[in-house]
């Protein structure tokens, strides 16, 4: 390292980097191996919490050393950058809602923007590479390492909550071989509030501070298969994301709207309240043309077709029927066809019955006839004379 910076200046600058271009809140902790962490991992995953997710032992093990980023790891500089923007309103029905983070441009592109200038600096001031970033999609448990930076505290609703910023905060972080001076954590935690856990739609959240990810609604409007056919009512008009459990949050509503409007509000109308009929006529051209440079975009276009559709059903709106009857007789994605069975049954009116019963004829796809026989099923009638003495 040059003789002309010490491990203080290099903290420094790496705050002053980080706090120029954006970042809400910066701290460091030591890149130990955080044993705590691990185990609460690993019992998650034991329970299926993460079931949808396929994270094993060996991945609570990586995610929870940072010494498995980067050789010889000693500090990891932890960045929180907030992003609460105002939801747009809805200008009607039939308007689905999507999570505050994913209705901008991808938060990925602009973290990661800001790790890496932070990483460049350091490593330049350096004089050789002594950087790794992570950002999401790394195995970096980044709420554990930036609870013990005391960049905040893992609320109830799982999420860090910094006590000036709150939770709407994405978090990043540079992981680095130099040794750089540890801040302090906080000693705080929700106490007796659970409002998050009273919130919670789906029962997500058990108050102990652990999630069944498997029944959140984040978890399950993103999910590339099936959506299990007991949750769909409770995903109410949500078809990317849900914030409720942050909506509800003190020290979140407290922090107010702090994110950067201008990287932060929705990227055009439609990303954040789109008609949930367009979004169900969705094809691929017009998906990677509305959705591609969003975090909605990348699970493809089939799967906010299939949330499209589940919002739909539980709008109760006979005037979504014609968007469903096509869905159901003309997506080719069978995952999308069997979801507005299942909407059309819930809607349940005459001209949606006889769409379910004239699709059954023809519909090929094993799966998609299972879900026709259980949206029919309320609606068959028992022929009196038949039965039993
Ligand atoms: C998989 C994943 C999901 C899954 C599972 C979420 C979950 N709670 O586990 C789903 C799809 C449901 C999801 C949803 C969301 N996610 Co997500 N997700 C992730 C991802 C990729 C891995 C999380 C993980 O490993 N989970 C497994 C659990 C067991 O680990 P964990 O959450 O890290 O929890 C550890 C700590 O909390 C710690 N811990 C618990 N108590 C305590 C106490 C102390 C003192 C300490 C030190 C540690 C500690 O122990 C746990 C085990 O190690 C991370 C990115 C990453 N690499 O970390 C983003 C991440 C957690 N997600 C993020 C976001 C923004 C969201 C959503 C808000 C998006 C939305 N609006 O829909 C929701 C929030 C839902 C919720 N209530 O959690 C942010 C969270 C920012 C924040 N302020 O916390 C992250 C960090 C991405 C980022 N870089 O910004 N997500």
């Amino acid at each position: 390292m040059p003789a002309t910076l010490s491990l203080t200046d290099l903290k420094e600058l790496a705050v002053r980097i980080a706090r120029e271009l954006g970042a809400g809140d910066v701290r460091v902790t030591g890149a130990f191996p955080d044993e705590a962490s691990c185990r609460r991992m690993r019992e998650s995953f034991a329970r299926g919490d993460l079931q949808t997710w396929r994270f094993d032992d060996r991945y609570a093990s990586r995610a929870t050393d940072p010494g498995e980023l980067l050789g010889r790891a000693r500090s990891v500089i932890c960045l929180a950058f907030p992003y609460a923007t105002p939801a747009p309103a809805s200008p009607g029905p039939l308007r689905g809602r999507v999570s505050n983070y994913a209705w901008s441009p991808d938060y990925h592109t602009r973290v990661r923007s800001v790790l890496d200038a932070v990483a460049s600096a350091i490593d330049a001031a350096a004089g050789e590479p002594v950087t790794a970033i992570a950002c999401d999609t790394r195995p970096l448990a980044e709420r554990a390492f930036a609870a013990h930076s005391g960049l905040g505290w893992v609320g109830k609703h799982t999420n860090l909550i910094s006590p000036g910023l709150g939770s709407f905060v994405f978090l990043g972080e540079v992981v680095t071989t130099l040794a750089l001076a540890p801040d302090a954590p906080l000693r705080k935690s929700c106490g007796e509030c659970a409002r998050c856990v009273d919130v919670c739609p789906t029962g997500a959240l058990r108050g102990d501070y652990t999630i069944d990810a498997t029944r959140c609604i984040a978890d399950l409007t993103q999910r590339t298969d099936a959506i299990p056919r007991a949750l769909r009512a409770l995903i109410g008009d949500w078809v990317w994301g849900c914030d409720l459990c942050q909506l509800a949050c003190p020290p979140t509503q407290a922090a107010g709207f702090n994110g950067d409007p201008a990287a932060n509000a929705p990227a055009q109308f439609e990303s954040g309240r789109p008609l949930l009929t367009n979004l169900l006529r969705l094809r691929s051209g017009e998906f990677k043309r509305r959705f591609e440079k969003t975090a909605m975009g990348w699970r493809g276009g089939a799967v906010l077709r299939r949330n499209a559709a589940v919002a739909l059903g539980n709008a109760l709106d006979r005037s979504a029927i014609p968007a469903l009857v096509l869905a159901l007789n003309e997506d080719p994605h069978p995952m999308v066809r069997g979801h507005a069975a299942w909407a059309l049954g819930r809607i349940g009116a005459p001209s949606a019955i006889s769409a379910l019963q004239a699709r059954d004829v023809v519909e090929a796809d094993v799966g998609v006839r299972e879900e026709i026989g259980a949206a029919l099923e309320p609606f068959v009638t028992v022929d009196a004379s038949k039965g039993s003495q």
